[in-house]
């Protein structure tokens, strides 16, 4: 098949998870194209099945926004019909389902029929989506979707409670590739860090307000009081100086190491002891899903999809948002030496049921189903 994928290409889930199935599709032997404004991320690689195709974002001085939706519907348009594409898999519903309703309606009046496939992705429907700034558009671009999926159940059941959705939504959770996350020996690293056997507690994320970093902070503080124990941080973002200065009133400075955006972070992952994700929201949690694929159990909070992943007392455990005393002491149940390799021999066990084979061949069975249903569609080509 031949699929364009549109997607945001700067660090975060949606374009992790959008890069990450264009590679895995391009190995299988389909032909990829990458629409976005800049090259993703994770686009790492050669493969003669992957293509990459810029979105030119014209400014005017009249602009004080350029119209990157207009820009990306034309892209669209041109690699549709230049690249003969079967099908437009767009990740994060803002602007991308719009921007390709418009490029459908333009490729219909020249006889091109495109089937649109529509991933959400969490925020754009839990946090920016149900905006009524947005609200309107995304209801409409998803109805006018030919398939629509959700990264998990709970995202699915929260599109139907904030939108008026006509469409059938099919789950198709996030996945990992087991060949790249997994334990690597770095025990070097982990004695740099940890010279005297602490504990090693991990963060992963794009530090905005939703990810609750404070709480991690908070745990940390409140947990060495009792073990000798560090905390990494990984990423960055709007709420990173804050929690440089949390650290500083709570004169943990010492035992937290900030270590912003990192390309592998598997490594880092593979020397720790536990992974906390205390989000208000969290769709999917992928960041997790990394580290239990690196034998990383999770402590987290218990919203949207992370339940569906971290399973309460098997995997790590789950906490209601900001209970950091609870947290704390699933923290210190966890990382007690008579349960840690439990945990961790499960939260592999667990990410392996995540694995990139398992989930790709869902993808790739809607694309097919998808654009079956399409032909009745076609006019001429
Ligand atoms: O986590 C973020 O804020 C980034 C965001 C994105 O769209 O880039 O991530 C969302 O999509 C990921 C991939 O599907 C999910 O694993 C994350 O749980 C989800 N984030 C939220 O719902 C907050």
């Amino acid at each position: 098949m031949k699929i364009g994928i549109v997607c945001y290409p700067t660090f975060g889930g949606s374009g992790v998870v959008a890069t990450e199935l264009g590679k895995a599709l391009a190995k299988e032997g389909h032909q990829i194209h990458f629409i976005t404004y800049s090259q993703p991320t994770r686009l790492d690689f050669f493969n003669q099945n992957l293509f990459y195709h810029e979105v030119d974002i014209k400014s005017y001085p009249l602009f004080e926004h350029a119209p990157y939706e207009l820009a990306l519907a034309s892209k669209m348009v041109n690699v549709v019909k230049y690249e003969g594409l079967d099908l437009l898999h767009v990740h994060y519903a803002i602007p991308h389902a719009s921007a390709a309703y418009m490029a459908k309606q333009i490729l219909k009046e020249q006889g091109i029929y495109i089937p649109v496939m529509t991933t959400l992705h969490g925020t754009d429907i839990t946090l920016v989506g149900k905006d009524p700034s947005y609200e309107p558009v995304v209801t409409f671009s998803i109805n006018q979707s030919d398939a629509v999926t959700a990264v998990s159940e709970d995202l699915r059941k929260s599109t139907f409670e904030h939108f008026d959705i006509r469409k059938r939504i099919d789950v198709i959770p996030n996945f990992i590739d087991l060949e790249r996350f997994k334990r690597q020996k770095k025990e070097h690293f982990k004695l740099a860090i940890c010279p005297h056997g602490e504990k090693l507690l991990v963060h992963t994320s794009n530090f905005r307000k939703v990810k609750r970093v404070e709480d991690v902070i908070k745990v940390f503080y409140e947990l060495r009081k009792k073990i000798p124990a560090k905390l990494l941080l990984v990423g960055d973002g709007p709420e990173r100086d804050k929690m440089e200065r949390l650290c500083r009133e709570l004169g943990t400075c010492d035992d937290v190491r900030f270590l912003g955006k990192l390309e592998a972070v598997e490594e880092v992952l593979s020397v720790c002891d536990l992974f906390v994700m205390p989000s208000e929201k969290e769709s999917f949690g992928l960041a997790a899903l990394e580290a239990m694929a690196c034998e990383v159990p999770v402590l987290s909070s218990d919203v949207g999809g992370i339940p569906e992943l971290n399973i309460n007392g098997e995997t790590g455990f789950t906490c209601k948002v900001g209970d950091v005393k609870e947290m704390t002491k699933r923290a210190l149940e966890i990382l007690d030496e008579k349960n840690l390799p439990g945990f961790k021999a499960r939260a592999l066990a667990r990410a392996k049921e995540f694995d990139v084979s398992v989930i790709l061949p869902l993808y790739e069975a809607l694309y097919h189903q998808t654009i079956e249903e399409s032909k009745q569609f076609v006019f001429e080509r």
